[in-house]
Formats: C-alpha cells, sequence, structure tokens
C-alpha cells in the first residue's frame, strides 16, 4: 500500500503521533482558530480521519484577543495506563520582546473526550512533551526563550519531573541541552535499550528545517548528538517538492516498524518581494505546514535514519498493512441540515455562541449574525476551513438585505486578520444593494472591484483557486456564474507573505460583519468544498 505525503494536507503542522493498540492519533496546533488542537485517527496510517477536538470549552481555553498565529502551540500527545496527556503552549505575547507561552496539560480516558481542564504546567517556553519513562516517572522536556538582549542562549531544552498525583512539576529543573552550536525546538523523549532519545528540530521552521537525534544513558543527560544529523531535512534540495522538513515524533506498529510523522510544506512558485520586510524572496506556502509520514529504522549502532538511507522526506512511502479504506477525495458540500456545525469549520479565538449563528432558526441555513468586523480580534461571526490542494473551489448561496454599508456577509478567502481576500453583500448609499470584493494585503486594504448592483434575493458565489490565481464568480441561477473583479494573488495568503504571523495556512469560509451593531444577520443555504486536482508531491 501506498502512502502519499503529506498525510494531513493543508495547515496541520507540528505533529505529534501516539499508537493506542492498533489505533494511531496525531495531534497538530491550530494557533488562534477555535476549538483547540486538531486531532485525527488512523488504523492504517494512510487514512485520517478528523476527531473531536479536546479544547472546545471556554474554562479549557480562551483566545478571546490573542494575535494572529498565537494560542495554540505544538501540541504533544501521548498516552499511559489508560489515560490520554496532551500538552500544549497557549501564547499569549510573540513577535515582541518578552514572550509569554503557557504550558498546559489536559487528560481524558477516552480521545473523544471528555477531556479534563487544564493544569498549569510552565511557561518557560513552547514545545512542551511528556515522556512516560517505563519506571513509572513523568518529565516534561520543553524549549526556554530568552527575552534579554543580546540572548545568553540560543535555545535551552528544559527536563522537569511532573507529579501526577499533585498534578503539578516538582523537583529541580535542568537544562538538558544549551543551544551553542544550535537552536533545539519541538522536543521528545524517547526510551529504547539503555538508552534516551532526545528527538528536536532544528534550524527554524522554514526552509532550512531539519531533525536531530540525540542519546544519553541518563536522562538528565549529557546528551550527545548523532553525527549523521540531522536525520531529516529538505533544506538542501530546494527543488524538492516536500520542504520545510523537521518537527517529528516517533512511533512504532505493533509489528515493529518504526515510523516518524514531520511537519513539511509545499511551495508554489511565487515568492516574496526582494523589499518584503520579513522574508524578502522566500517563496510562499498558501497551504501553510503539512504533516507528512516517513519510514525509519534503527541502525545497528542504535541511531534512527530513513529507510530510503538519505535524510530526504519521501514523497511516498510503502507500507505494508491494508488500507482501511480507499483514500478519496475530500469534497463537500454541507446542506447545514444538521444540529451542530461540521467538525472540518473553526471559528477564530472563541467558540461561536447563539449572538453569532444559528441552525435552527432557518432549518436547512446556516444563519449569521453580523458581529465584528474582520480585523477583530474579539467577536467575528465568522467559519472557516482549510485549503488542502492547490487546485480547488468553495462555494455558497446567501440571503442578506442589509440596510448600510456597515452590514457586510459574504465568502472569505482568508490567512488571518490582516490577509483576505471578501467577496461580499453590502449596501452602497447611491446604489443599494451590491456586490463588492474587499483585499487586505497586511492592512493594505484595496476594493480591486466597483461595487456591483444586485436584485435577487438568493446570490451565488464561488472562488477558484489554483495555485497562485484566485478568481471570484457570481450567480443570481446558481448555473451561470460571471467572474466577479481581476484574477487575484493568491498567493499573499501564505506564511512567507504575512507579516504578523506566519504558523498557519490559507483558509476559505463564511462570515458576517455589522459594525452598525444591530446583528444583522445573513443566511447560507450550503456551503461546499471540491478538491480539483490533488497534486503529486
Ligand atoms: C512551534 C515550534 C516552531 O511551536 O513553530 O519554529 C512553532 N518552530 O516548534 C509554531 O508551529
Amino acid at each position: 500500500m501506498k502512502i502519499e505525503n503529506p498525510i494531513l494536507r493543508g495547515f496541520h503542522p507540528d505533529p505529534s503521533i501516539v499508537r493506542v493498540g492498533e489505533d494511531y492519533y496525531i495531534a497538530t496546533s491550530t494557533f488562534e482558530w477555535w476549538p483547540g488542537v486538531r486531532l485525527h485517527h488512523s488504523r492504517d496510517l494512510k487514512n485520517w480521519e478528523l476527531l473531536p477536538y479536546p479544547l472546545t470549552r471556554k474554562s479549557q481555553l480562551d483566545l478571546t484577543g490573542v494575535g494572529d498565529s498565537q494560542g495554540i502551540w505544538a501540541p504533544c500527545l501521548t498516552y499511559d495506563n489508560g489515560l490520554f496527556y496532551l500538552v500544549y503552549t497557549v501564547v499569549s505575547s510573540f513577535y515582541c520582546n518578552m514572550q509569554d507561552t503557557k504550558n498546559f496539560l489536559v487528560t481524558s480516558e477516552s480521545i473523544e473526550g471528555p477531556w479534563s481542564e487544564p493544569i498549569a504546567l510552565n511557561s518557560f517556553g513552547f514545545d512542551p512533551s511528556m515522556f512516560h519513562d517505563p519506571n513509572g516517572k513523568k518529565y516534561l522536556v520543553s524549549m526556554v526563550t530568552d527575552h534579554r538582549v543580546p540572548q545568553k542562549y540560543g535555545g535551552r531544552l528544559l527536563l522537569q519531573e511532573y507529579d501526577p498525583n499533585q498534578q503539578k512539576m516538582v523537583g529541580t529543573m535542568v537544562d538538558i541541552y544549551q543551544g551553542e552550536h544550535g537552536y533545539l525546538e519541538g522536543p521528545h523523549i524517547y526510551k529504547r535499550g539503555d538508552f534516551y532519545y532526545l528527538f528536536a528540530a532544528e534550524g527554524g521552521t522554514g526552509e532550512g528545517h531539519g531533525q536531530s537525534i540525540l542519546r544519553s544513558k541518563s536522562i538528565w543527560g549529557p546528551y550527545v548528538a548523532y553525527k549523521k544529523n540531522p536525520i531529516l531535512t529538505s533544506r538542501d534540495v530546494p527543488g524538492h517538492s516536500i520542504q520545510k522538513a523537521g518537527h517529528a515524533d516517533l512511533v512504532q506498529t505493533p509489528n515493529n516498524e518504526w515510523y516518524i510523522v514531520h511537519l513539511c510544506g509545499r511551495p508554489l512558485q511565487a515568492t516574496n518581494p526582494d523589499d518584503h520586510i520579513k522574508l524578502p524572496g522566500k517563496r510562499r506556502y498558501t497551504l501553510g505546514r503539512e504533516t507528512a509520514l516517513q519510514k525509519v529504522y534503527w541502525t545497528e549502532d542504535g541511531w534512527l535514519q530513513l529507510e530510503n538511507g538519505s535524510n530526504l522526506p519521501e514523497k511516498e512511502i510503502v507500507w505494508n498493512g491494508v488500507a482501511e479504506h480507499s483514500a478519496a477525495i475530500k469534497n463537500s458540500i454541507d446542506h447545514f441540515d444538521t444540529t451542530e456545525l461540521n467538525l472540518e469549520y473553526q471559528s477564530l479565538r472563541k467558540p461561536l455562541t447563539d449572538q453569532n449563528y444559528s441552525l435552527m432558526e432557518r432549518p436547512g441555513y446556516l444563519r449569521l449574525f453580523g458581529r465584528d468586523g474582520l480585523s477583530s480580534r474579539f467577536n467575528q461571526s465568522l467559519i472557516a476551513r482549510r485549503w488542502t490542494e492547490f487546485e480547488m473551489e468553495a462555494g455558497t448561496k446567501i440571503e442578506f438585505q442589509p440596510r448600510h454599508f456597515k452590514q457586510m456577509a459574504g465568502l472569505i478567502c482568508l490567512y488571518d486578520i490582516d490577509n483576505f481576500y471578501y467577496v461580499h453583500i453590502t449596501f452602497d448609499e447611491e446604489i443599494g444593494r451590491c456586490l463588492s470584493i474587499m483585499k487586505s494585503e497586511n492592512r493594505k486594504i484595496e476594493y480591486p472591484v466597483e461595487p456591483i448592483p444586485i436584485r435577487e434575493a438568493e446570490i451565488f458565489l464561488k472562488v477558484k483557486v489554483a495555485f497562485e490565481k484566485l478568481q471570484f464568480f457570481y450567480s443570481d441561477n446558481g448555473e451561470r456564474y460571471e467572474k466577479i473583479g481581476p484574477e487575484l494573488d493568491a498567493s499573499i495568503l501564505s506564511d512567507e507573505a504575512c507579516y504578523h504571523g506566519w504558523f498557519t495556512g490559507a483558509m476559505v469560509g463564511l462570515c458576517c460583519q455589522d459594525m452598525s451593531g444591530s446583528g444583522k444577520a445573513a443566511d447560507f443555504d450550503w456551503f461546499e468544498y471540491q478538491v480539483k486536482n490533488r497534486n503529486p508531491s
């Protein structure tokens, strides 16, 4: 059976994997998107199904006000003695001098929850990982940020024991790695034979990313690095279709094979301009950072290597198991005839309440009540799902009767609150009800088309994306679609292009704003997402 990479497509970074019996689970970061932490399940490592999110209660997580690409970073999912352990960071200040990176633990007997209230662990840095030592002890390893100027350490990894009875960190904190020769992140510890192995990402999360392995006979170190590090990287082969390889986690199958899941990205040809203030000239990745799988083996001298003998990730791997079901292209049309929103959707920073939406008021429709504007970090009525391929379409049928220019509703492609394309219905004093497109590129706002008057109550909106190209369409009958506005540059919705955050990925969704405060509602009959071409890596 062949497994094509990435296995989790579109915005799914920082994967952590665990096996319980025959079942595999992966946790990935969700940043400012609500609910917190994506979980996927598989029995064959190829077909992955989205599970209910673990952080769904406001008492567990409140991201109101957090910046773009902050919020949940790098979850680590483990299992011990009948209990799932999920540790993660909630980032509330970053891209500044002093970072606030609070590490928490939630537990559950079932992967589907209910998950506990969070236990605060520490706040030294991000990327916490829980290790359950076969000797019965539990440890937390995480990286440490340093706000001092100049920094004294390029990066440290800190280890401390966790006491599950007292539900707190106990004992001495030890720097088990001091980053004089590099910066390590995303650490995990495993025990095999006489050694404790330390897994860690190096070189940052961009195209310089890589994965290192170190080992020590004591959990407290000193850890010795493998001379063939990095064991995984694409940094020397820019033409390879799987870039940014790093931030890996290890899993053993019941028949003693070993795999890693890791972060990766598929580049567009489009690059940032040379005068880009953050990453001049860098390639753009609209699909964000994704999750891939590689087969690995233990060498005779007890180190880990990719099965292909190199450190370059494979686009496709062969698994000796049987596929559970065929990997279908995940196209979907949602008629909003359920009582709860589909799991694929996420909202920004907080759960949507009945102040934001209803699936009941008009059965078969999603009613979104206009709340904050698109720049708000507080109360947006917006749901969105990930772009998973370079070639895709999304559309909706909408009814909306705005009476004021401050009332808007429509279809949005967005990276974050500063970067989006928004085709929407609004009201203009001279034209009346009309269609418009709003573009925000790093907060520079433009309207790439003159408002188009509309008469029909129901309007069909569509977006087609093909690599760098993004085109909106509209129709008044759902059959004949007309282009609206020029061909737009999809590549601005990418990690590299966005100034203030660069860890998520492009999303497409529905939203409604009413900045007059009257909560004007829009009704959406359906939302469709279609992959047009599943591009081989
Ligand atoms: C993640 C860390 C990283 O926590 O990016 O650059 C952070 N490295 O490992 C967000 O994905």
